[in-house]
């Protein structure tokens, strides 16, 4: 079986984790194992004082390697902020950023890859043969894709109709900044990563996990070709909503939802999604129970729906929800 995840950081993160242990624990030694593959946004990326960060990619990859910091949901356990303090007494570095130094040494081997030439692709790679995951890592483009906010008022030094890079608004301003719009600067110029495609096509099921549906899941879709492999791949493609009780369990998604005038509901996700049978992108869509209200709007919309409890504890609550997934992949 294969199966393809479009993730953003630490919803589709964790909720692969929870995947990845659904799927050992269901293995038989005598069957091929479940190629599962991570397709992860990029829009997050930025240039840090020379070094190229890729927020996304790095929670996905030490979340399934085993060097996450569990409490934060990014960035690495038993940090040090020695490089950062330094870099500040010269005048620089970005005050409102947190970058630790052993997660400094994952940006510093990824820069040197990229600056001699090495694809992004071949740099997660790389740095994916240290953290071995049960899993494959891609980035959704080779091509830099920033998300970048309009800013509705002037904040600081920034003006109103300025764009802001999405980190900065999210990190520094905690999405507070009123903004009007979410644009995808470099979109045009990309192109969906080497395999990528080829991975949702290929597949028996794709997953759109429990990430921010707008500047994650949405980013990933706004690459060319791959909202379209969606709709046309033989793949069940099945979601989970990352919005419980009307609410964004963590981060910002309620607020992004608004920006872009979707309700913050598990149904009005699901809804934005669309139904594949009716030109969207989704067969199924999983919500929490508490939300169990909304199953027959989505599925009068075409969509298959279930409802079970949707939050990520642990690793044994999360596996349950992939479990839930599996299922409504397989038409139950
Ligand atoms: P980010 O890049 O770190 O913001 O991570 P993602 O985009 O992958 O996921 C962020 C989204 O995950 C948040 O907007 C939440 O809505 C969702 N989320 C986080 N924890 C949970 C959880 O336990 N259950 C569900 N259903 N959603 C969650
Ligand atoms: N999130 C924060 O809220 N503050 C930080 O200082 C911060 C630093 C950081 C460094 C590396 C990294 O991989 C992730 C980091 N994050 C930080 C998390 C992350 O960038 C965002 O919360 C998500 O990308 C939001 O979608
Ligand atoms: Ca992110």
């Amino acid at each position: 079986m294969k199966i393809v995840v479009l993730a953003g950081g630490v919803g589709g993160a964790r909720f692969t984790r929870g995947l990845l242990h659904e799927l050992e624990r269901r293995a038989v030694p005598t069957d091929a194992p479940t190629e599962v593959t991570v397709v992860v946004n990029t829009g997050d990326d930025m240039w840090l004082d020379g070094l190229r960060i890729c927020p996304d990619l790095d929670t996905v990859m030490y979340t399934l390697g085993g060097g996450i910091n569990e409490e934060q949901g990014w960035g690495r356990p038993d940090e040090t902020r020695r490089a950062a303090a330094e870099i500040s007494a010269y005048g620089r570095g970005w005050s409102w950023f947190t970058l630790g130094d052993l997660d400094l040494a994952t940006h510093i081997v990824r820069t040197d890859l990229l600056r001699t030439g090495s694809t992004l692709s071949e740099a997660t790679a790389f740095l994916c043969r240290r953290w071995q995951p049960a899993a494959r890592i891609l980035p959704m483009s080779d091509q830099p894709v920033e998300t970048h906010v309009r800013l509705a008022a002037d904040v600081d030094e920034h003006r109103a109709g300025d764009l802001l890079h999405f980190e900065e608004w999210w990190v520094r301003y905690r999405a507070q900044a009123e903004v009007t719009e979410f644009i995808q600067v470099g979109l045009d110029q990309a192109e969906a990563a080497p395999g990528v495609l080829e991975a949702i096509l290929d597949a028996d099921l794709v997953i759109l996990p429990p990430s921010n549906p707008v500047v994650s899941v949405g980013t990933i879709l706004a690459v060319p070709g791959i909202a379209d492999a969606l709709r046309t791949t033989s793949a069940a493609v099945v979601g989970v909503s990352p919005i419980v009780g009307g609410s964004a369990v963590r981060g910002m998604a309620d607020t992004c939802l608004s920006v872009i005038g979707v309700e913050t509901s598990a149904a009005a996700v699901g809804l934005h999604y669309g139904a594949r049978n009716a030109g969207g992108l989704l067969d199924a869509w999983l919500v929490d129970e508490t939300d169990a209200a909304a199953l027959p709007a989505l599925l009068a919309a075409g969509i298959r729906s279930a409802a079970v409890p949707l939050w990520m504890r642990d690793v044994a609550s999360t596996a349950a929800i992939a479990a839930a997934v599996l299922a409504l992949g397989a038409g139950s």
